[in-house]
């Protein structure tokens, strides 16, 4: 027998075989024979890598003589690394399987005690399916955060959490009043969040993972981050891996797999994904009628990953010792994923008929019980393949690592919905086949099917309850000088300290000079747009001796729209190869330099890879201790609706920076149309409640808000981010008036101009923001040339700001009705004026709308509501109803609502502005 693999020789001699892998059939076996000899000879003499040359020429030779090269880069249906290499384990095989069990049970224990009187729900058996797979991690490679060093970043399958919560009760670092409150936070002493929720457990969870695809999103440009920040000289980052645990089901999520040629290219061998596939998602089989595996080892070989793939246990490796005519293996890649949920439900007897279907095979298990056969695992559930394959990972250089692992899910959950079944995502409570009682009523039999079941679960794992015990699914933990805790505690102790474990620990900066920011305060010479008026910003933050370095602007290949090459010239764009060739601008101002030092991150098309880029740099103060402060500016169209719940997983993950939405606005983008137009980006922006939204008009506006915002965050410690949306219509930027209009622009509102003319009797306030405050101050001219009707202008630059004080006050003035009152500061900047309240924008209606409730005085919003399209500016703003002639006739429509003006002057008005109010709302075409 040649030391080739049993199913190379196979391949080639067995027609069968060959057309399921479409391969054709064999003219010349002997011809064959001699290759095959050849390329072991090699193997053995000159070792794998020249043998992978060999073939690499001889393929690449055969495609420019016009072979078809073969579709696929599958390996078979088996175990990457052979038996022969398996490390030696270097734990305690007895005590770790001893601390699994207890694992295992608490978690059970608590979803079952959660919803025993509560309907909260939870996830028994994902983590059940994978328990081995962050055993093995919690044992023996998962660092912790220590005194010198960070420790390694963790992201974990969000519905396994009731497994690193048991483990952390087993540790010490959660109690038994939390376990029972899990997924009953408001309880008194504190309850545990459902997923993993750094904003509800800060000291615990670092990222938030449960809504499928964020995790291996951000992993991926986390472990990119931490090459960022190691080449940049801010961070030791070379010895932090990063992992991430998904799920089978979910890499049908585009974030899940759309990023994986970056690590590749990046050689990101600081990155270890974990996928345990289990066959199934929430509903039945991922693949049922194909390989769930075998899809996933071509796409991330495809995409230049190093795959390791675990998909036998130890078990099968007599099995396929012996496995001499290659039948075996055969079968294994012939069966499809749905069958083998079916041999997990049916069992032994079943799998003995069925998967053993030839004489040929049924003869290698003939020695075999049918229990034995049923307990033949899968990898996943193989400590010592699991180990191995994290050895292997965590070894390779040069490419990140997927570890394909193949596991039952609700492994060891017995009764109806447990292993294997279709409804095991959704099962919250156990129950096992119990003798038919009629005199038994319906709750007493639940209560016997549970216990029956949870007979089965400690009988399985070896757990000391006795049967009576078992009644109220106690939590299990033994006394603390066990062996078993002493091992916990040992292993983690060498390892360097728990996981997971956030950093809840803040150094601020010192602030930044005042000099970047007052570059903005004086007059434009010429027309300038407050994107611009960033570009130059950060041209000087970034130069800033407290700040400056700690800069990370990121942009997703829209720099030139913005105006952003002159950055790329002055700091460099990120790239871990530096620049191999001459860029075609080199030697101007604006010359596109890539430099293994560069400052910039430019991401490419790619908005959820830059969010996920933003979310490492802006949750660095906390995972590295070093507080970069990210600006990820982008089509603001493309922001929020297109990433929103990576935003609001920002928010979750506790993230700080700055996010720059650009060519801002329904109107004044200018000729891109419908799905570039933004008229709602502050509005999402305000769910989220961690994000401070402004709509700056004036540079200086601009400049006083991101000094704040530098101040808040990474001075003063407050835990947010900052929404800016920026425009790119030039218009002349006015001086800053002076510093008393600081705190207006930061609390979202001041006055800017009044305008009263002699004699006027009616007055209107006049609220403008960001680009439409320029309309709005063309309103207040006509108001007063034309009819007389004197004015204030205020620039609202936060909506969000002044809605968010405005409930503050209305709460605690509802929860302290004989307290004194407060106002809020909206209507204390507006209060003691007459007239109605007018305000314009480039959003919806219900921006300034939000204000409304809380102010004396109608509240009258203009705003973009319907569908943008392709026009001027000057065209759209009279289409939307949102420019100064229509601010005009709103301000004379509410004065004559009021009473204070005849009705007559407002139907005068419209024929004289050239309104036309038979027009179509905007928002029905
Ligand atoms: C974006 C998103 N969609 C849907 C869900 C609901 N959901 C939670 S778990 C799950 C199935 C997960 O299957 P898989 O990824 O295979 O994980 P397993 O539990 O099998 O390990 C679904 C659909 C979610 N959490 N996030
Ligand atoms: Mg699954």
């Amino acid at each position: 027998m040649s030391g080739l693999p049993a199913e190379v020789w196979n391949m080639h001699a067995n027609p069968e075989v060959l057309a399921k892998v479409r391969m054709p059939v064999d003219q010349d076996p002997q011809e064959t024979a001699e290759w095959l000899e050849s390329l072991e000879a090699i193997i053995k003499h000159q070792g794998p890598e020249r043998a992978q040359f060999l073939i690499e020429t001889l393929l690449q030779t055969a495609a420019r003589a016009g072979a078809r090269l073969p579709a696929g880069i599958t390996t078979p249906y088996a175990n990457t690394i052979p038996v022969e290499d398996q490390p030696a384990f270097p734990g305690n095989r007895e005590l770790e399987r001893k601390i699994k069990s207890m694992v295992r049970w608490n978690a059970m224990a608590m979803v079952l005690r959660a919803n025993k009187h509560t309907n909260v729900g939870g996830h028994i058996s994902t983590f059940a399916s994978a328990a081995t797979l962050y055993e093995i991690g919690q044992n023996h490679f998962f660092k912790g955060r220590s005194a010198t060093h960070p420790g390694d970043v963790v992201f974990y399958q969000g519905h396994a959490s009731p497994g690193p919560y048991a483990r952390a009760y087993l540790e010490g670092r959660l109690t038994e009043t939390q376990l029972n409150n899990f997924r009953q936070e408001l309880q008194p002493g504190g309850g545990l969040s459902s997923y993993p929720h750094p904003w509800l457990m800060p000291d615990f969870w670092q990222y938030p993972t449960v809504s499928m695809g964020l995790g291996p999103i951000m992993s991926i440009y986390h472990a990119r981050y931490n090459r960022y920040l190691r080449d940049r000289g801010l961070a030791k980052t070379d010895d932090i891996r990063v992992w991430a645990f998904l799920g089978d089901g979910e890499c049908d999520e585009p974030e899940s797999l759309g990023c994986l040629t970056l690590p590749a290219r990046e050689k990101l061998d600081n990155l270890t994904w974990v996928i345990n596939c289990n066959l199934q998602r929430l509903d039945g089989p991922v693949r049922g009628n194909g390989k769930i595996i075998q899809e996933l080892e071509g796409l991330f070989r495809g995409a230049g990953w190093n795959v390791i793939k675990v998909v036998w246990g130890t078990g099968w490796d007599e099995l396929l010792k012996a496995d001499y005519t290659g039948a075996l293996q055969k079968r294994m890649m012939e069966v499809v994923d749905g069958e083998y949920q079916e041999y997990v439900v049916k069992g032994g007897g079943f799998i003995r008929e069925h998967f053993f279907n030839t004489p040929e095979l049924k003869a290698v298990v003939e020695h075999l019980s049918d229990d034995e056969i049923a307990n033949l695992k899968r990898g996943g559930h193989d400590p010592l393949k699991v180990y191995a394959a994290y050895k292997a990972a965590v070894e390779h250089k040069g490419q990140p690592t997927v570890i394909l692992v193949k596991t039952v899910k609700g492994y060891g959950i017995p009764g109806d919905g447990g292993e294997g079944k279709n409804t095991t995502h959704q099962l919250k409570m156990l129950a096992a086949p119990i003798e038919r009682d009629p005199n038994l009523s319906d709750d007493e039999k639940k209560a016997k099917r549970l216990t029956a079941a949870l007979c089965m679960f400690r009988d399985r794992f070896h757990l000391p309850f006795t049967d009576a015990q078992l009644v109220d699914a106690p939590f299990y933990k033994p006394d603390e000088n066990s062996p078993e805790m002493k091992y916990l505690r040992d292993r983690r102790a060498a390892l360097g300290g728990p996981q997971p474990s956030r950093n809840n620990t803040f150094t601020p900066c010192k602030p930044p000079e005042r000099k970047a920011f007052e570059r903005l305060y004086p007059a434009t010479i010429k027309p300038r747009s407050t994107t611009l008026a960033w570009v130059d910003l950060m041209g000087g933050v970034m130069k800033d001796p407290n700040v400056g370095k700690l800069i990370v602007p990121i942009v997703p290949d829209e720099g030139q729209t913005f105006g952003m090459p002159p950055l790329y010239n002055a700091f460099g764009i990120y790239n871990s190869k530096g620049q191999l060739y001459n860029p075609v601008d080199k030697g101007t101002s604006t010359e596109y330099k890539e430099s293994t030092t560069g400052q910039i991150l430019q991401e490419g098309i790619n908005e959820a890879g830059s969010m996920a880029s933003w979310i490492a740099a802006g949750t660095a103060y906390s995972t590295h201790s070093v507080n970069t402060i990210p600006f990820y500016i982008y089509y603001s169209m493309f922001g929020f609706q297109r990433i929103g719940d990576l935003a609001w997983a920002a928010a979750d993950a506790r993230c700080r920076g700055f996010l720059m939405g650009a060519t801002a606005g329904r109107t004044t983008i200018n000729g891109e149309g419908l799905q570039h137009e933004d008229g709602h980006s502050p509005l999402v922006a305000m769910t989220i409640p961690t994000c401070r939204v402004y709509d700056p008009a004036w540079a200086y506006e601009l400049a006083v808000i991101v000094e704040e915002g530098i101040n808040a965050m990474y001075v003063r410690n407050e835990e947010c981010f900052y929404y800016l949306t920026v425009y790119n219509e030039a218009y002349d930027m006015p001086a800053m008036p002076g510093e008393e209009v600081r705190e207006g622009i930061i609390r979202g509102l001041y006055k800017y101009k009044t305008v009263a003319p002699q004699g006027a009797k009616q007055e209107v306030q006049l609220l403008g923001s960001g680009v439409m405050l320029n309309d709005t101050l063309r309103a207040q001219k006509i108001l007063a040339e034309k009819y007389g009707v004197a004015s204030s202008v205020y620039s609202a630059t936060s909506y969000q700001q002044l809605r968010r004080d405005a409930i503050d006050c209305e709460r605690y003035n509802r929860l302290h009705p004989q307290a004194p009152a407060k106002d809020c500061y909206a209507k204390k900047v507006l209060g003691g004026t007459k007239g109605p309240i007018i305000a314009s924008s480039d959003y919806m209606r219900s921006l300034p709308e939000n204000l409304g409730p809380y102010l004396d005085g109608r509240l009258l919003a203009l705003g973009t509501d319907g569908f943008g399209r392709s026009e001027t500016r000057k065209n759209l703003r009279r289409f939307f109803e949102i420019d100064a002639e229509h601010i005009v006739i709103a301000s004379l429509y509410a004065l004559a609502e009021r009473g204070e003006l005849d009705k007559a002057v407002v139907a005068q008005a419209i024929k004289d502005l050239g309104v036309n109010p038979e027009a179509p709302a905007p928002w029905t075409v």
